[in-house]
């Protein structure tokens, strides 16, 4: 099959309107959202049903046009974006949105790929229960590309990331064969796990249509507060004492540096921190709990006693209504949108054992800022998982695109050996993509990387699904 051949094929199977061949009708879908990569497709494709998604990645076997699979295009990464030959295919699973069950017994539901991770949220709140997974992009982002990064967020600490809240898949294989995987069980060994191969194997193994995810009971309260800590020890502490004194009700402990923080008020001046005295460091602590109002106030009090008690915090404020606590939570995930807004950054997703956080940091900041004179590190992220999003921008009134042409690998270098040497990950939550492809070999070892590849050719031995993205 010529290529020609291909679009009429695809064109009879999906209709002409979801077979976009004209430049002006691709652009949404040609570059990343951090608008670093940008590419250029023989075709976007819109199928609607897993039938649909299986004839065309057949005809791409045999015509081996190669597939980029993308969800909401919300990748920090350039994992959904094509490479700029023309030759590849955008398959979008937008239009395979539905919500094929709900069944409160089994505390499950079984939805399309193509959701809205916020429609699935609010479905499944209907029916009184929670879907945990949430993250700044939630507006936009599908639970196919959730699913296809094991994406992370802020709830990963009482519920885990996308991985945990999974129990099967339903997924087109590199060769268009229907692996039909959407098995409801909590427990089920039999055999290998496929489902656990695909989950964060980024659009490179397959194409994940549909998912059977987990629910849980929808909290009856929620106490959200901010925490002013001296220093990283402190965080910590901060940390070990909610785990210790709330165990499971602990459902979100986010860190923001005061960097962070004055950035987000300088784009966004309506989002102020709260707390006077510009804390160094913020913490937004999130209880979640099962009983009536007064258990987990009652229990939040407590616990910023004793940590006043213990020094290892200033100040705090408990939000007083479901409004405050938004706004709090509105603050910790603008400032993505604030560094956006300022100009490119340099990005590291990095986790690090919760031991190691106060020495890495300690450390990275003194090399980077003697090696980097008047950088500005934008330093937040998911504590509680020892999840630093340990950003750099340039100096203020610095070209941007200059500064990190000129830097970024020399950037990279001291935070990534700083990762090595305290024994973390390059890649906490947001995947490897085109970014961090040239880093993997070398971080995960020779081992790792040869026994992924040997996965890879095993389940796509045409190299068709998503090339160039996660191995080289
Ligand atoms: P896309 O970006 O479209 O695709 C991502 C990867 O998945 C690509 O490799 C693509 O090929 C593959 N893919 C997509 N759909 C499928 C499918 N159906 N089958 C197979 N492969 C597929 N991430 C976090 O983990 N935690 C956060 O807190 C977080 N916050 C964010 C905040 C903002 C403001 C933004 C812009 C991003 C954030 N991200 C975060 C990153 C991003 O939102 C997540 O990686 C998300 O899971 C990607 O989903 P998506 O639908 O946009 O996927
Ligand atoms: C978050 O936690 C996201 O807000 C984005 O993972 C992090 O902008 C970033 O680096
Ligand atoms: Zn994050």
């Amino acid at each position: 099959m010529n290529q020609r051949d291909f679009i009429s094929y695809c064109q009879s199977e999906l209709g002409d309107a979801y077979v976009l061949v004209e430049s002006k009708d691709q652009v949404p879908y040609l570059s990343d959202w951090r608008n670093r990569y940008h590419g250029k497709a023989l075709a976007v494709l819109l199928p609607k049903t897993t039938q649909e998604v299986a004839k065309i990645v057949k005809a791409c076997d045999q015509a081996l046009i190669s597939i980029v699979p993308q969800g909401g295009n919300t990748s920090m990464c350039g994992a959904a974006t094509p490479n700029d030959s023309g030759q590849q295919i955008v398959l979008n699973l937008k239009r395979m949105n539905a919500i094929r069950e709900i069944n409160p017994s089994n505390q499950t539901m079984v939805v399309e790929s193509g959701c809205i991770l916020q429609t699935v949220q609010e479905a499944a709140k209907t029916q009184g229960f929670l879907f945990p997974l949430s993250l700044g992009a939630q507006g936009s982002c599908q639970i196919g590309g959730n699913l296809a990064t094991n994406a992370g967020g802020t709830n990963v600490l009482r519920y885990g990331n996308a991985r945990e809240l999974c129990l099967g898949l339903e997924v087109v294989t590199a060769q268009g064969e229907i692996l039909h995987g959407l098995r409801s069980l909590r427990k089920d060994n039999t055999g290998f796990d496929l489902r656990d191969l695909y989950i964060g194997s980024e659009g490179c193994l397959g194409i994940i249509t549909a998912a059977v995810i987990k629910l849980y009971p929808l909290p009856q309260t929620k106490w959200t507060a901010l925490v002013a800590v001296p220093n990283i020890p402190a965080t910590i502490e901060l940390l070990s004492l909610f785990q210790k004194r709330t165990a499971a009700l602990l459902s979100g402990f986010e860190m923001m540096s005061k960097d962070s923080l004055d950035l987000t008020a300088k784009q966004f001046p309506h989002m102020k921190n709260p707390l006077t005295n510009d804390p160094f460091y913020t913490v937004l602590v999130e209880l979640s709990d099962h009983e009536g109002e007064e258990h987990a106030r009652n229990l939040m009090e407590q616990v910023l006693e004793a940590a006043f008690e213990a020094g290892i915090a200033n100040d705090a404020v408990i939000a007083s209504n479901l409004s405050q606590a938004q706004s709090f939570w509105t603050m910790r995930e603008h400032i993505t949108m604030a560094q956006a807004q300022e100009g490119a950054n340099l990005k590291h997703d990095i986790s690090l054992p919760i031991s190691e956080l106060d020495t890495f940091i300690t450390e990275t900041d003194q090399l980077i800022r003697d090696q980097f004179t008047g950088v500005r590190i934008i330093n937040f992220g998911h504590l509680g998982d020892g999840n630093l999003h340990y950003n750099i921008a340039p100096p203020l009134g610095v070209n941007a695109s200059e500064f990190n042409r000129v830097h970024e690998e020399a950037i990279h270098d001291v935070v990534y050996s700083q990762v090595e040497k305290h024994h973390g990950s390059i890649s906490a939550e947001h995947g490897i993509g085109q970014l961090k492809l040239p880093d993997l070999e070398a971080h995960r070892g020779s081992v790792a990387h040869q026994l992924m590849r040997s996965i890879k050719t095993a389940l796509d031995p045409k190299n068709i699904m998503n090339p160039g993205k996660v191995l080289p």
